[in-house]
């Protein structure tokens, strides 16, 4: 079985595996983040009898689709409510939210994605304030044509009043206690019109929030990136089950706030895996154990696929021969990025009054 991992760690299989294990696997699954190219195979999601998430992206790195899969513990209950699609335990819930932007209209002050995105976040908040979920461990964020301008501003931007917009209508925090996440691009110059696409995992113990001490937090971007900064923290360390996870937001060549090497794809990535580093070094002042680079699982999101094999090649050399990734096209949030990296990893929890090695 591919079920190598322990059960509550994100693993990843295709959509055809997927479908082919036994009844007791899938029945302790929260749900999936699927990436798949193929038309066919996406629709598939309806078929996985458990929340998943499927974007259009091709994977570049194998011919396979890829699903990331969250496993819970105990009974599991399923739901839906609105658009969101849900599965939890006595203390996670992963869930999956699907949001056309053509149902809201242009014409008032926010534009068509500005208002999914803030639907799509308060019906997430509205739920887990319900259900009794509050925090908000990591966000999936999928947005189609993220780089193109409409309504005098960059769909990203957009996205990021809407984000904000929601966390305020809650009285939620938006600088310092704020979830992991990434965002990422589809369909670009394809106009793809994908929906407005959401991932989550929340739980019933806060996580512990980290910042990178080389980049100024992104909630403190200054105006230059957009009328609002993004609604993200640098990582979430949080204790699912009997492990504890770490989950590296996307993380790019940015130093401060700043774009590096705008047009060499090596030093971005050199770049984007010292700020990983900064990361794990601020998470393993936090951990029960220490978290190394050979134990993140990593997901790469590639701009132009021409640019595989040298990323690869760096990622190898950063990571060693242990280096566990996958690689997706994928468009990044500012137009100069050319890759973004996200990762994550889990390892048994050492109890305070434990062991460590
Ligand atoms: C950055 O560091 C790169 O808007 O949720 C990374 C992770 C990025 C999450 C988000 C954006 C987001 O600003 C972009």
């Amino acid at each position: 079985m591919c079920d190598t991992v322990s059960p509550l760690n994100g693993s990843n299989l295709s959509i055809a595996a997927f479908l082919k294990q036994p009844a007791e696997w899938k029945n302790s699954v929260l749900g999936a983040l699927c990436f798949s190219a193929d038309a066919v195979e996406s629709q598939i999601q309806t078929d996985m009898g458990v929340p998943c998430m499927c974007v259009s992206m091709q994977r570049l790195d194998a011919g396979d689709s890829i699903c990331e899969v969250w496993h819970g513990s105990g009974p599991l209950t399923r739901g839906q409510c609105g658009a969101i699609h849900y599965r939890h335990d006595e203390e996670v819930l992963f869930g999956v939210i699907v949001l056309s932007e053509t149902i809201f209209e242009a014409g008032t002050d926010k534009t068509p994605l500005q208002q999914a995105t803030e639907s799509a976040y308060r019906q997430v908040f509205a739920l887990l304030e319900t259900l009794r979920y509050p925090y908000l461990f990591r966000f999936w964020n999928y947005i189609a044509d993220i780089n193109t301008h409409s309504f005098g501003l960059e769909r990203y931007r957009q996205f990021n009043q809407g984000r904000q917009d929601a966390f305020l209508a809650h009285g939620r925090d938006v600088v310092g206690n704020v979830p992991a996440a990434c965002a990422l691009g589809f369909g670009q110059g394809r106009s793809a019109q994908g929906p407005l696409t959401i991932a989550f995992l929340a739980g019933r113990m806060a996580p512990l929030n980290i910042e990178n001490p080389r980049q100024i937090s992104a909630y403190q971007y200054p105006q230059q990136y957009g009328p609002r900064s993004p609604t993200f923290s640098r990582a979430s360390l949080v204790r699912l089950g009997l492990d504890e996870v770490l989950f590296v937001s996307g993380t790019a060549s940015i130093v401060g706030h700043a774009t590096l090497h705008p047009a060499d794809v090596v030093a971005q990535t050199r770049e984007t895996m010292t700020n990983i580093k900064a990361v794990l070094a601020e998470a393993n002042r936090l951990a029960s154990r220490r978290f190394d680079l050979s134990s993140l699982h990593y997901k790469v999101y590639v701009r132009h696929p021409a640019d595989l094999a040298q990323i690869r090649a760096e990622l190898a050399h950063c990571v060693g021969d242990t280096l566990k990734a996958v690689y997706l096209q994928a468009d990044v949030c500012r137009q100069e990025l050319l890759l973004e990296i996200e990762a994550t990893a889990a390892h048994p929890l050492v109890s305070m009054s434990g062991q460590r090695d």
